[in-house]
């Protein structure tokens, strides 16, 4: 098996462009779309993507923080987007950090049971949830080192930072966290 750490990659750019099984997106409870990377994906994606999440809102009434769903591309590259919820920062005493954890672990799970072996995500919560932006790349790069030592299916995990600072902060964390 190859190591953990040779599994994941930092680009620079914009996730909608990336050709991967699955894309990850920071959306809201409400699943309706919003600003940020959550407005690019539903742009970019087309109509189909918010169909389903209407069915998905219609079955299960919305998606709680730290959470996660899966629908259809539509007509983006990657084949799949699975909708997170990242907490809102509110200082940090409000279990913020394990709610963060927790939607990298479900993204990953749900792409494991859907087949997805290459898997994008853009920082979650770090832009209008106003996340810090180190100490969410800490729980990023920990927790998807952590599910890709558990977990061989997944071949490939890209964090797609928008923002120089994200991608900075981002590599530094996976050099600090060699697990071989
Ligand atoms: N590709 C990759 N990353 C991006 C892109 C992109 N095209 N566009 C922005 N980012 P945000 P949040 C980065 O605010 O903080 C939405 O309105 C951005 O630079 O999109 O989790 C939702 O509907 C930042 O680093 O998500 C929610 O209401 C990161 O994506 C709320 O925002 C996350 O920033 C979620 O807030």
């Amino acid at each position: 098996m190859q190591s953990s750490n040779s599994r994941i990659e930092v680009l620079q750019g914009d996730i909608t462009k990336v050709h991967v099984d699955a894309i990850v997106n920071a959306a809201n409870s409400s699943l309706m779309g919003g600003g940020g990377v959550d407005g690019a994906i539903h742009r970019a994606g087309g109509a189909a993507i918010l169909e389903e999440c209407k069915l998905i809102v219609a079955r299960q009434g919305g998606c709680p923080t730290g959470e996660a769903v899966i629908t259809t591309g539509g007509n983006l590259p990657a084949k799949h987007v699975i909708h997170t919820v990242g907490p809102v920062w509110h200082g940090g005493s409000y279990h913020e950090a394990e709610k963060l954890a927790e939607c990298y672990q479900n993204s990953l799970t749900l792409a494991v049971q859907n087949k997805c072996k290459t898997i994008a995500f853009p920082n979650i919560s770090t832009g209008v949830y106003h996340f810090p932006k180190e100490k969410a790349a800490h729980i990023a790069v920990r927790t998807v080192l952590d599910f890709l030592q558990k977990e061989t299916s997944i071949e490939k995990v890209i964090f797609v930072c928008f923002d120089e600072e994200n991608a900075l902060l981002t590599q530094q964390e996976i050099k600090k966290t060699c697990i071989s």
